[in-house]
């Protein structure tokens, strides 16, 4: 009890040289910076709907009977307060709000928006207590739209680079059913004619077609992600790219390649650096958030391609993280910390989640090994930020309201917990579930969001991922 809050208050005895008296006045701030990570449609946002609701709920309600902050007891904390974020504009919850009553969900993010959550907690160690009797935990949550995520390691890469692994993927796994137009359409492509604007435009927009299918069709690996936002303020009609076979883009003279490569070079310096400054800023701890529903309800290739992803996002996962470890390594032997979360694990029985969380385990091995010589603690957990589904009349069962409204029930087979036990062509159907009239008190029923702050909160090693 004594030292739940340790890890926060450390800060504290470095003004504990000035008198008491004043102290007494003083108001220890510690800001931590959280970058909830995940690729699009990975449920960010619906996540701090749900971390807003709760907190608004505690707040103006006295509801403390949520499953979150339960670590934190309410005696030990004196308010909770939520603020804009400079820099950012405010995280739409009204919006939010408004959808989820309306009985649909919160459209996808399109742009930046962040919040700051203030937890003035009380110092429960008498001596701390005497000399600093308040800290306030500030937390920076940014939400941003998932595909800018899956571009961040486009920075790192030349045009040809990119082009070559993203010619090498489209022609690979599941997503060479989706980009049979677009290949076929490049075979036919008079790559001598010269690139005017209107040439240009035409194959930008048949490569973005063949990302829009493939995302309607559950691929993640997707890139440039930006091309799939119309609201995307990069003028792709002006300055966009396509990855092109190699027998272009080893030819450095072809006008083909000049063009492209200077459309992706600015692509890089105008739009993604900027992104990646202001929005994926270093953070303390990771925590990355994976729907493992699409995949499931698609196919084992899916699948694959999703750890694919993850693995290939790994670098950019662990934002910042040259600094990151230099400066955990050199200062303190502590080491840093990633979570990945499975979300909506409300699309299951209870007693599947188990199985969901081997499922994640496998599906991270690929982004973990890339650190194996670093030194972190890595962390699996299950989360949903809204329940929508109800126990049914077996173990096995779910009740929930479909898309037509109707209550019904589904039962389950068990969730498979190892990749190469499904088989190729067989896949788990995903309830499509419709939101529930009483949303909010179903957000309030979320689960392992209390598991989700003692993450951020504290350094407590969890020995499991359950609830
Ligand atoms: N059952 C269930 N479905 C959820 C939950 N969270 C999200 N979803 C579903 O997942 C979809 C995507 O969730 P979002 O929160 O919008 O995902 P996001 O990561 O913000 O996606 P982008 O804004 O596109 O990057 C939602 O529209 C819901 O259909 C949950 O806790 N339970
Ligand atoms: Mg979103």
């Amino acid at each position: 009890m004594q030292n739940r809050w340790s890890a926060l208050v450390d800060k504290a005895a470095q003004v504990a040289t000035t008198s008491s008296n004043k102290l007494a006045d003083i108001v220890t701030k510690q800001t931590h910076r959280f970058t909830l990570t995940g690729l699009s449609r990975s449920g960010k946002s619906m996540l701090f709907t749900s971390i807003l609701t709760m907190l608004k709920s505690r707040n103006d309600e006295g509801y403390v009977c949520l499953p979150l902050l339960r670590t934190l007891p309410p005696e030990d904390i004196i308010f909770t307060r939520i603020e804009p974020l400079e820099g950012f504009k405010p995280f739409p919850l009204t919006l939010s709000l408004e959808a989820l009553a309306n009985q649909a969900w919160p459209a996808p993010t399109d742009e930046a928006y962040g919040f700051k959550l203030i937890i003035r907690v009380q110092e429960t160690h008498s001596v701390k207590r005497k000399l600093l009797p308040h800290t306030d935990v500030i937390f920076e949550f940014v939400d941003y739209p998932g595909e800018w995520l899956t571009d961040l390691p486009m920075l790192s890469k030349s045009y040809a680079q990119w082009s070559d692994t993203a010619w090498a993927q489209l022609s690979s796994g599941p997503q060479q059913y989706y980009a049979e137009e677009w290949k076929a359409f490049v075979n036919r492509f008079d790559f001598e004619a010269a690139p005017t604007r209107e040439r240009i435009g035409e194959l930008v927009e048949c490569y973005t077609r063949y990302l829009k299918v493939a995302k309607s069709n559950g691929i993640s690996m997707l890139q440039p992600g930006s091309f799939l936002l119309d609201t995307s303020e990069f003028d792709r009609f002006e300055h966009g790219f396509a990855p092109l076979p190699s027998s272009i883009t080893s030819d450095i003279s072809h006008p083909w390649f000049e063009v492209f490569n200077a459309h992706y070079q600015k692509f890089g310096k105008d739009w993604l650096s900027p992104i990646k400054e202001d929005v994926f800023k270093e953070t303390e701890k990771q925590i990355i958030l994976v729907d493992l529903f699409e995949g499931l309800n698609h196919s084992r290739q899916h699948l694959y391609q999703l750890k694919e992803t993850l693995s290939h996002l790994a670098d950019a996962f662990v934002y910042g993280k040259q600094s990151w470890f230099a400066k955990r390594l050199g200062k303190s032997p502590k080491i840093g910390k990633v979570a990945f979360v499975a979300t909506k694990s409300d699309l299951l029985p209870a007693g599947e989640h188990d199985n969901l969380l081997a499922l994640l385990e496998q599906i991270t091995e690929g982004a973990r090994a890339k650190f194996a010589d670093k030194p972190i603690a890595f962390e699996h957990f299950l989360v949903s930020a809204i329940k929508v589904t109800d126990e049914g009349s077996a173990p096995q069962a779910l009740r929930y309201q479909d898309k037509d409204l109707g209550y019904v029930e589904a039962t389950f087979e068990s969730v498979p917990t190892r990749l190469k036990d499904m088989e190729s062509d067989a896949h788990f159907p995903v309830l499509n579930v419709a939101v529930p009239k009483d949303f909010k008190a179903r957000i309030l029923a979320g689960r392992g969001l209390d598991r989700l702050f003692q993450y951020l909160l504290t350094n407590e090693e969890q020995s499991d991922g359950k609830y």
